[in-house]
């Protein structure tokens, strides 16, 4: 009876398929997808006494980018307050001069503060906001 194991084998194939395709399908749509780390860049400007921007935005488990461009007349630096502590940027910035600097754990999201740790900087206004995002799932 070949003919009507043709008939049936098909049938059972088809069913077969539209099951397997139907796990694939709830596979797929139950796994979070997770964007990759995102990587910030700003360039933020010190003059005597302030920064700009005073606002730092990035994403948690990502990674920031800093160049800190110093166009005051005295050296500057950097302090990023983050959810488990101070973090400094390596190196004071000599007037007229740039560095680059790339902090690679950002901590958790929340909304910290950013400063000049140079003398009395920090209350002569060289401070801002920076805002750690959650990372996005989709
Ligand atoms: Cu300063």
């Amino acid at each position: 009876m070949p003919a009507t194991g043709g008939t049936c084998v098909a049938p059972n194939t088809a069913v077969t398929r539209t099951i397997l395709a139907a796990a694939v399908l709830v596979g797929a749509l139950s796994v979070v997808h997770v964007d990759p780390p995102a990587e910030t860049r700003v360039t933020l400007v010190a003059t005597d006494y302030a920064f700009s921007p005073t606002e730092i935005h990035a994403v948690a488990g990502g990674s920031l980018a800093i160049t800190l461009d110093n166009r005051g007349a005295h050296t500057h630096g950097l302090r990023l307050v983050l959810s488990y502590g101070e973090v400094p940027f390596p190196q004071n910035v000599p007037p007229g001069q740039k560095v680059t600097e790339v902090f690679n754990d950002l901590g958790s999201s929340g909304r910290f503060r950013f400063y000049c740790p140079v003398e009395d900087d920090d209350a002569r206004g060289m401070h801002g906001t920076l805002i750690i995002e959650a990372a996005k799932t989709k």
